[in-house]
């Protein structure tokens, strides 16, 4: 989309770092926009955009009492989601980006894109962010630039990183960044491509202006190839939330989490601890992805790369999340939720009855009875972390947080207790590798099959994933005190089918037990796939379950582990030789002494 000329401020290079200098005047040589902007990430920059974006259409401002400084964005409809399949890590052999990965060459790719590129932004504006990804001044952080043809990514980016002059002055002269290059094209499928060449750390990506795949800092950078850098470096970047949970006594301790969509991970993140609970506090450091290194003390530190929140809005509420709902009240991009007639938002679950006069994602009037969805399923919200009103204050410490527990999460119908504590490091590996969720109505495709997603990365892991796996495996050896390993499953359902354990703000009784595992102040039941807590260990008063309700929750099936271990071959079979034979052997010593014990009779 074409920004007005009129608005916008002529640029001229704030900085002298020639590595950076070369590339852009490369880039525009390229894709011959008609004016170069560097963005400098300040209120009069983001207020020109704002008005330029408003006076293009690309944004809608809202009723500025009822959302003050918030804006609609409707994106095109055939752009609302990540594209796996037009996702490609370029790697110079196949192998290297392995079986679960779409690969193309980089030679191939450069030149396939390129084509799209060349002339690419004529009539338009091509902008310059610098962003960094992780607290300012952090020894963990990264620094990217991104060249983008969409005012609307300019925007996100400032709600999402830390852009402009910090990022600049952090840099320097050094060569040394990530290079993001976007160009929203005419947003056609057929030239849709998003390229990642972990070689070159340089991101390549065409044809879309959704988030996922156009916030380069994000998925593209902050997993794929951070992850990549972090094998060479020797740290882990993981799809994975991060909170610190604070007792009565005001002792901190900090847990990260991986799930895959879907499974309530936003509102772990923000968990409200129940009546019960009183005095406990969990304060969010991170959703979505952390980076996590050993520390000189012997800990895993980790940090939030990002600086705000790119949510789901749909099944948002002030039951379901009271916290998104006070993040989304000021200075947020929606994208793709239903106008309401006096200037605000509305979506599926909100709870509040949708009015009369609504205005559906794709700016049709929508009607009641149409069956039709007023928001997308994937709609969202983009925030800053300020807005939260239970952000950690060690969300910006540039050292991070010490892990004292890492939790894998999916979502489970049967077989996998409420929660399971891991023997071990490896063991704990193993279980967050061979983690699956069912499938939900959300996605396309049949519901309710299980689907394996390794620590819920497979769409976002850059390299080959056994050999990411075997490097879980050998930062073992670089953390002498690892946090301990644990699987939860929220959603188990009994015999009668319902639910068995009541979820959202309960989850603090799970955690809490967490915590205390952690720091060995808890007791455990051993069973033959790991430790889960007896009745007595885990806070369970004022719930009203009924007798057994938690036994079964909990509860460990030699049958059923036996049939999700033989399931989990199809996983071995397609990550194939570069499988970690660690994780082999505790698959096959699992399965050997499961069917050792099956038929004696004996208690699992
Ligand atoms: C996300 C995702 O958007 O995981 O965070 O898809
Ligand atoms: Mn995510």
């Amino acid at each position: 989309m074409a920004a007005s000329p009129s608005l916008t401020s002529p640029s001229t290079p704030p900085t002298t770092n020639r590595a950076l200098l070369a590339w852009v005047e490369e880039t525009a040589r390229l894709t011959k926009p008609d004016r170069v902007v560097w963005c400098d990430g300040s209120e009069e920059e983001q207020h020109r955009l704002l008005q330029e974006a408003v006076a293009a259409g690309v944004l809608i401002p809202l009723d500025a009492r009822k959302r003050p400084s918030c804006y609609l964005h409707r994106s095109n409809p055939n752009d609302v989601a990540r594209v796996e399949h037009l996702t490609f890590i370029c790697t110079p052999t196949r192998a290297e980006a392995g079986p679960t990965n779409h690969w193309m060459v980089p030679d191939e790719a450069y030149r396939k894109l390129g084509a799209l590129l060349d002339g690419a932004m004529r009539g338009r504006t091509m902008y310059v962010v610098p962003y960094v990804m992780g607290p300012l001044g952090s020894p963990f952080a990264k620094i990217g630039v991104e060249i983008t043809d969409s005012a609307y990514v300019v925007l996100n980016m400032r709600i999402m990183t830390r852009m402009g002059r910090p990022a600049l002055a952090m840099l320097g002269d050094a060569p040394e960044f990530n290079r993001g290059l976007h160009s929203t094209l005419d947003c056609n499928p057929e030239r849709r491509f998003i390229c990642h060449f972990p070689q070159d750390n340089t991101i390549w990506s065409v044809g879309s202006g959704y988030g996922g795949n156009v916030l380069l800092g994000k998925k593209c950078l902050a997993l794929r190839i951070a992850g990549y850098l972090g094998r060479r470096e020797g740290w882990l970047a993981e799809h994975m939330l991060i909170l610190g949970v604070e007792s009565p006594e005001g002792q901190t301790t900090y847990v990260a989490a991986a799930f895959p969509s879907a499974c309530g991970k936003t509102n772990f993140a923000m968990l409200i601890p129940p009546k019960r609970f009183e005095g406990w506090r969990v304060w969010t450091v991170g959703d979505d992805i952390a980076w996590m290194r050993p520390g000189p003390d012997g800990r895993l530190w980790a940090i939030n790369p990002e600086a705000g929140y790119f949510g789901v809005v749909p099944g948002t509420s002030l039951r379901s999340n009271p916290s998104a709902m006070r993040i989304m009240e000021r200075h947020t991009i929606f994208t793709n939720v239903a106008l309401t007639p006096d200037g605000d938002v509305w979506w599926e679950g909100i709870d509040d009855e949708p009015p009369d006069g609504l205005v559906d994602w794709q700016g049709r009037p929508w009607k009641r009875d149409s069956g039709e969805r007023a928001a997308h399923p994937n709609s969202r919200f983009t925030a800053p972390m300020v807005n939260n009103p239970v952000l950690s204050r060690q969300a910006n410490d540039p050292e991070g947080v010490p892990l004292s527990a890492i939790i894998f999460g999916g979502r489970r119908a049967t077989t996998i207790p409420l929660v399971l504590q891991s023997f071990n490091w490896v063991h704990g590996v193993f279980l967050g590798a061979t983690m699956g969720s069912e499938t939900t109505a959300a996605a396309t495709g049949k519901v309710g099959v299980v689907r394996r997603d390794p620590m819920a990365m497979l769409p976002f892991c850059g390299y080959d994933m056994g050999e990411y796996l075997a490097h879980w495996i050998r930062m073992r050896g670089a953390i002498a005190y690892p946090p301990k390993l644990f699987m939860v499953n929220w959603f188990r359902k009994g015999a009668e089918g319902g639910f068995l354990w009541p979820g959202y703000g309960e989850n603090m009784r799970v955690l809490k037990w967490i915590v205390d595992r952690s720091l060995g102040r808890v007791g455990a039941q051993e069973t033959l796939v790991g430790w889960v807590p007896r009745e007595g260990d885990i806070d369970l008063s004022m719930l009203n379950l009924r007798a057994g309700q938690f036994a079964e929750a909990t509860s460990v099936r030699p049958e059923e582990w036996l049939a999700e271990l033989e399931s989990q071959q199809e996983l071995f079979d397609l990550i194939g030789a570069t499988m970690p034979s660690p994780l082999r052997l505790q698959r096959d010593m699992l399965i050997e002494t499961l069917r050792a014990v099956a038929g004696s009779g004996a208690p699992s």
